[in-house]
C-alpha cells in the first residue's frame, strides 16, 4: 500500500471519529508534512475528509474500501476485487479485462460512473451516492440459458439491500429492483459466447444501486421513476457491507441460478404478475395483462383478444399502467 492509501485506511477505520494527524504519523513512521500532503492528494482523488482544529481529520461515510468489503465476505468467496473512484463503466471495463482473459471471479466497483450503461444503449445515472458493480464469471453453461443470471442476480440484489438495509424489494422483470414502485437498481448483463458448442464464454454481470439520493437530486429525467434505498444519511460504511453482501449471495445463487427455488423466489418477488402494462415489441405498443413468470424465466403475457405470448428478454421493454 502507498502511504496515502495507509493514511485512508487510518481514517476510516475511525468510523466517522476525527484521528489527529500526530497519531497518524506515529501509526505509519510519518513525519507531519507526509500525512497532510497524503490528505490534500487524497483530496484531489475526490474523497471528502474534513479537519477539526484540535481533533484531526475525519471522513465522510459513504465512501468504498476493498479492505472493508472482504473482511464481510463469506469465507469461501473467492472475488478480486478493483475498487475505483470515478470510471466511465464498469461493465465496460470488465468486459475488455475478460476480453484479454480476466479471471472468473474479477469484480469492479466504482463510487461514480461518467458514461453508466442501461439495456439497448439506454443510460444509467452513476452519481456518486450510488454503488456500481460489476462481476465477471465463466460459467459452463448454455448460452440460452444466461437469462438466469439476471434472474439470479435479481433475487441476490433483493436478498442483500434486504438484509443489510431492512428494505422491502420487489423485482420488475426482467433486471429491475423496485422499492416503493420505483426503480432502486438496474441489472446489465453482457456476454460472449462460443458459436460452435453454443456456450458462455464469460459474462459481466453490472449491478447498480442507488443507495443514497445525489445531492443535487435525481436528473429529471429519472426524477419521477428513480428511488435510492436512503433519501439522506445513510449509515456509516453502508456500502462495503451492501456491496459484500450482494457478492455473498451472488456466489450462493450462481451456483445454481437456474434452480427452481431461485426462479421461485423471482417470481414471489414479481411487481408485474396480474397487472396491465404496456409492451414495446419490434416498435409496436400493446397493451397485455402479465400471466405469470414460467420456469425457463420467460414473461407469460395474455393480449386483449386472448391470446397467451411468452417473451425472453431483450425483446420487449414493459411500462407499468
Ligand atoms: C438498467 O437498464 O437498468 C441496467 C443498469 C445497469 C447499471 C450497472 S452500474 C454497473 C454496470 N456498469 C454499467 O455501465 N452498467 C451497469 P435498463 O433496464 O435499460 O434501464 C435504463 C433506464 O433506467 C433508463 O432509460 C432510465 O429510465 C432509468 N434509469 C437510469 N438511471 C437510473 C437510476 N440511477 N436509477 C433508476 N432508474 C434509472
Amino acid at each position: 500500500m502507498t502511504t496515502k492509501e495507509c493514511v485512508l485506511e487510518l481514517i476510516k477505520n475511525e468510523g466517522g471519529q476525527a484521528i489527529s494527524g500526530e497519531n497518524i504519523a506515529k501509526s505509519l513512521g510519518i513525519s507531519r508534512a507526509a500525512v497532510w500532503k497524503a490528505i490534500n492528494a487524497l483530496r484531489k482523488d475526490g474523497y471528502s475528509i474534513s479537519a477539526v482544529t484540535n481533533k484531526g481529520y475525519s471522513i465522510d461515510g459513504d465512501y468504498i474500501s476493498k479492505s472493508e468489503i472482504e473482511a464481510h465476505l463469506t469465507e469461501n468467496n473467492c472475488y478480486s476485487i478493483t475498487v475505483l473512484k470515478e470510471i466511465d463503466s464498469t461493465n465496460t471495463y470488465l468486459k475488455s479485462a475478460a476480453e484479454k482473459g480476466e479471471k472468473d471471479g474479477a469484480v469492479v466497483i466504482a463510487e461514480g460512473q461518467t458514461a453508466g450503461r442501461g439495456r439497448l444503449g439506454r443510460r444509467f445515472y452513476s452519481d456518486k451516492g450510488g454503488l456500481y458493480m460489476s462481476i465477471l464469471i465463466r460459467p459452463d453453461m448454455p448460452t440460452e440459458r444466461s437469462l438466469f443470471i439476471t434472474t439470479g442476480t435479481a433475487v441476490a440484489v433483493s436478498r442483500a439491500i434486504e438484509n443489510v438495509c431492512g428494505k422491502r424489494i420487489g423485482v420488475k422483470w426482467v433486471n429491475d429492483i423496485f422499492i416503493d414502485n420505483k426503480k432502486v437498481c438496474g441489472i446489465l448483463t453482457e456476454g460472449a459466447s462460443d458459436f460452435e458448442t453454443g456456450r458462455l464464454q464469460y459474462a459481466v454481470v453490472g449491478i447498480g444501486i442507488n443507495v443514497n439520493e445525489p445531492k443535487d437530486k435525481f436528473n429529471k429525467e429519472i426524477a419521477n421513476i428513480a428511488t435510492a434505498i436512503y433519501e439522506k444519511d445513510e449509515p456509516w460504511g453502508i456500502k462495503n457491507r451492501l456491496a459484500a453482501e450482494v457478492l455473498n449471495q451472488f456466489s450462493e445463487i450462481m451456483k445454481a441460478p437456474d434452480d427452481k427455488a431461485v426462479i421461485d423466489e423471482y417470481r414471489a418477488r414479481s411487481i408485474l404478475i396480474g397487472k396491465e402494462v404496456y409492451i414495446t415489441d419490434n416498435d409496436k405498443i400493446k397493451k397485455v395483462t402479465v400471466v405469470d413468470i414460467d420456469d425457463s424465466a420467460a414473461i407469460v403475457l395474455k393480449t386483449d383478444d386472448g391470446e397467451i405470448i411468452k417473451k425472453t428478454s431483450g425483446e420487449i421493454s414493459i411500462k407499468v399502467k
